[in-house]
């Protein structure tokens, strides 16, 4: 059983490491960006998925310290796919912890001043719906100059959180990420289909973009695309990839 001391340790080792999921454009073609995921390459029990480690440590300190190694790592990588000739926005997931410290951005920007030459307006924040923003006004103020430094940010899992409507109406994101558990039956479940409708009406009004997650096959792709989803990720795609294979893979996509 991994502890708050084996997690810390390993961070320091260097053993997390990030997995990227494309993001398409399914009209255009287009790779659009891609999904950080983060892993721990156990020495002993293999790739370790986020279900066992970040559990442990969601209401400590330590889970700023990976979130900040994430952002980091995710910039890195940006740099160096671009000096490869790959442009490519990156988003990282952000729990709410993360966000609602006092000084995230003061943070992030003094990772861009350390480093100035990476690609801060290529990153992207997956807001994670799952626990409660306490302070909704704070967190939209800090999207904000988020945005005014030009970084966008999403709404993950959109639909399954407690307040995904207040959230949706007050704070200043560009996108909204349908949840998977919504798109995974929507070819059998016509009340999933209800919701994705709905969903994207709602983004039209607000003038949100929408990306579907969970595209499992080209049939569920396909009926996105003709309901006017255009922008999709999933193992029907691509499968989280090393950082590695990913300019290999887009050379190879279509
Ligand atoms: O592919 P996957 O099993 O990695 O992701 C499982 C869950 O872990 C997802 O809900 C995802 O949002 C979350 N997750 C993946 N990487 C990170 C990360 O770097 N930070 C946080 N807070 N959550 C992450
Ligand atoms: O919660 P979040 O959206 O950050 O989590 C992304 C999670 O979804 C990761 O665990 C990723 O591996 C997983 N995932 C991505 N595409 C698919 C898919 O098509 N099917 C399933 N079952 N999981 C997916
Ligand atoms: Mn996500
Ligand atoms: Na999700």
């Amino acid at each position: 059983h991994e502890s708050q001391a084996h997690i810390r340790a390993a961070l320091a080792a260097g053993e997390f490491v990030l997995h990227y999921q494309p993001k398409v454009n399914m009209r255009t073609g287009a790779v659009v960006g891609a999904e950080a995921l983060v892993r721990w390459q156990h020495p002993e029990q293999g790739l370790l998925f986020p279900g066992t480690f970040l559990p442990i440590i969601e209401e400590t300190p330590l889970a700023i310290t990976l979130g900040e190694y994430v952002i980091a790592t995710a910039l890195h990588q940006m740099k160096a796919w671009q000096a490869e000739g790959l442009t490519l926005s990156v988003s990282v997931n952000i729990g709410a912890r993360q966000l609602q410290q006092p000084d995230f951005i003061e943070r992030l920007k003094a990772l861009h001043a350390a480093s100035p030459d990476l690609p801060l307006t290529q990153l992207e924040l997956e807001i994670l719906e799952t626990s409660a923003l306490q302070d909704i006004g704070q967190v939209s103020r800090v999207l904000a100059e988020c945005r005014a430094l030009g970084i966008s940010s999403a709404i993950d899992d959109f639909g399954t959180g407690y307040s995904s409507l207040t959230y949706l109406k007050r704070l200043p994101v560009s996108m909204l990420k349908i949840d998977q558990s919504f798109v995974r039956d929507m070819l059998d479940d016509p009340d999933d289909m209800a919701i994705l409708q709905g969903v994207l009406g709602l983004a039209r009004a607000f003038g949100r973009d929408v990306i579907a997650e969970g595209v499992e096959s080209g049939v569920h792709g396909a009926v996105l695309l003709q309901m006017g989803c255009e922008l999709a990720q999933g193992y029907g795609i691509a499968r989280p990839m090393p950082a590695g294979e990913f300019a290999g893979w887009v050379r190879n996509w279509r």
